[in-house]
């Protein structure tokens, strides 16, 4: 910065206490399953993971024909009794968390931490579409010219295909579904074939709560065949689909070669999502939030850390303080609570993810010990970074603890404008104390949802709406107030209201 253009005063506070608002987040995370460790090992031990079977085509055309069959009567139940079935449902799961947080941990390897703080995530999803499905679907009379009355309704749009990823194998599955139920649709539900047990639970959990059989019907398979099936389907009034940006447009391309009417596609796909760091951030606390975001989940979240971008006046030193924390990261069994990151999801991620560093290890510098071949436990990858030398040579998003590190200097806006220039749009960090640069930097950032001084990786359903444009996926974002909109079909009633016996 040219020492004539004098920078804007910092004017965000200082964090009273710096680590405060991060001790109480996760301290109070891992306060709670320090509370609940009996229950929890207890279903550990005990939590049985059923195995599943492939649906056939023949079981892929039955159920679709029978999700249409249902739709006319789940959408003319009242919206007050599915929001009670949702209701009913978020407390019997509320209840059984020991049992879906063991699920989690033995499908998905899932930390007791991000075990449990999904399951309650699932929760928030029911309750919040129940409640706000009562909002959203109760008619609006709209103001007009007197004589006439005009009224908005809206209900469901017929059988939904949901289709959901291994890394939030409940709270993802629970939401689509949840979504598409309180709006009155019925669902054919796929979810990823590396998770098929939690949705199984899921769903006999939804069934147990009210949802009747035919309304919520569940298919398992790859997504190849079983998915691609479902979106074929020609009874289909939408697809909710959740995973990478190729199967997005492959499923975007096969809807819009399907003859009929036009079928929407809900899609929430990956990101490449960064973090600016600018020479008044506060090095403890953006190691900090480096930290969680880059490799809390081993990674394996869309809205994780990808490339962080550091002023180069306060670089040497963040680096040094990441090192430092993410060295004290315990990288090992999910079910020892002591844990931080577990496993990736299975070998194929794990040889991909490989591949990558064998080029980072190549192309860039490393800035952590290299991964060590996995040998207690398959799968593992602890906290990998390395410094590149430009943003345009971040060129694909890596599903995994693996973070890549650029230097900058200048004006933060062409960083910025590097950032939206990759065309993923999911999730930004800014590390700075300029309360004037932090808005005008979320303002020219084209992300859907930006965390000022924070870690980027909390979405609280009904706080942080979540969802990307551009790559990373479409539209009104779910756990947001505009999202059960995208479900419904709207009509809108013109009475006159002056004719003769009106
Ligand atoms: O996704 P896939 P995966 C992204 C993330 C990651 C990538 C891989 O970028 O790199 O997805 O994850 C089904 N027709 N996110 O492997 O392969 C498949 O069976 C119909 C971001 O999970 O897209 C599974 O149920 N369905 C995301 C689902 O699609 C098909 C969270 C996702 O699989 C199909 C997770 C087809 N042709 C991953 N092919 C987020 N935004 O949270 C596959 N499927």
């Amino acid at each position: 910065i040219s020492p004539l253009r004098l920078e804007p005063q910092p004017s965000l506070p200082l964090p009273a206490d710096l680590y405060g608002a991060k001790r109480a987040n996760s301290q109070g995370l891992d306060l709670a399953v320090a509370s609940m460790r009996e229950p929890l090992l207890a279903a550990l031990a005990s939590t049985p993971v059923p195995a599943v079977a492939e649906a056939s085509t023949a079981e892929v055309d039955s159920a679709s024909a029978q999700a249409v069959a249902a739709f006319a009567g789940w959408n003319h139940t009242p919206v007050a009794e599915r929001a009670a079935t949702l209701r009913r449902a978020a407390d019997a799961l509320q209840q059984q968390l020991p049992r879906f947080c063991a699920l989690l941990l033995k499908e998905a390897h899932k930390t007791w931490g991000d075990a449990v703080s999904e399951v309650r995530e699932a929760v928030d999803f029911l309750r919040f579409y129940a409640n706000d499905a009562e909002r959203v679907m109760a008619p609006t009379t709209l103001p007009g010219p007197t004589g006439e009355s005009n009224v908005l309704r809206l209900e469901g749009r017929g059988a939904w295909v949901c289709i959901s990823p291994w890394n939030f194998p409940l709270a993802i599955f629970m939401g689509q579904v949840a979504a598409a139920l309180a709006t009155g649709n019925t669902v054919l539900a796929k979810p990823a074939e590396q998770t098929p047990a939690v949705a199984l639970e899921a769903v006999k959990l939804l069934h147990a709560a009210g949802v009747p059989a035919n309304v919520l019907q569940l298919l398992h398979g790859p997504g190849e065949t079983v998915g691609a099936a479902l979106v074929a389907q020609p009874g289909i009034a939408g697809v909710v689909f959740t995973g990478s940006t190729q199967v997005a447009k492959i499923i975007q391309r096969a809807l819009a070669a399907k003859d009929g009417a036009i079928v929407p596609l809900i899609a929430e796909t990956g990101g490449i999502n960064a973090m600016l760091v600018d020479s008044t951030a506060l090095p403890e606390q953006v190691a900090d939030a480096v930290v969680q975001s880059a490799f809390r989940s081993a990674g394996q979240r869309c809205s994780a850390l990808r490339l962080l971008c550091l002023h180069e006046g306060i670089a040497d030193h963040v680096i040094e303080m990441i090192q430092g924390a993410a060295k004290e990261l315990v990288a090992g069994s999910p079910a020892a609570l002591a844990t931080d990151l577990g496993p990736v999801i299975d070998a194929e991620a794990f040889e991909g993810i490989g591949r990558h560093l064998t080029r980072l290890h190549a192309e860039a510098k490393p800035l952590l010990p290299a991964a060590a071949p996995a040998t207690t436990l398959p799968n593992l990858i602890p906290p990998q970074m390395f410094e590149v030398k430009a943003i345009a040579d971040v060129k694909a998003e890596i599903f995994g603890p693996v973070l890549q590190v650029v230097r900058w200097g200048g004006d933060p806006m062409d960083v910025i404008r590097q950032i939206n220039a990759l065309g993923y749009g999911l999730t930004l960090g800014i590390q700075t104390r300029i309360d004037s640069r932090a808005q005008a930097l979320a303002a020219a950032a084209r992300v859907g949802n930006v965390y000022v001084n924070r870690n980027m990786i909390g979405a609280v359903v009904g706080v942080q709406p979540f969802g990307g444009e551009g790559l990373s996926g479409t539209g009104p974002k779910a756990g947001g107030p505009n999202y059960l909109h995208r479900f419904c079909a709207e009509q809108t009633l013109t009475i006159n209201t002056t004719a003769a016996g009106g």
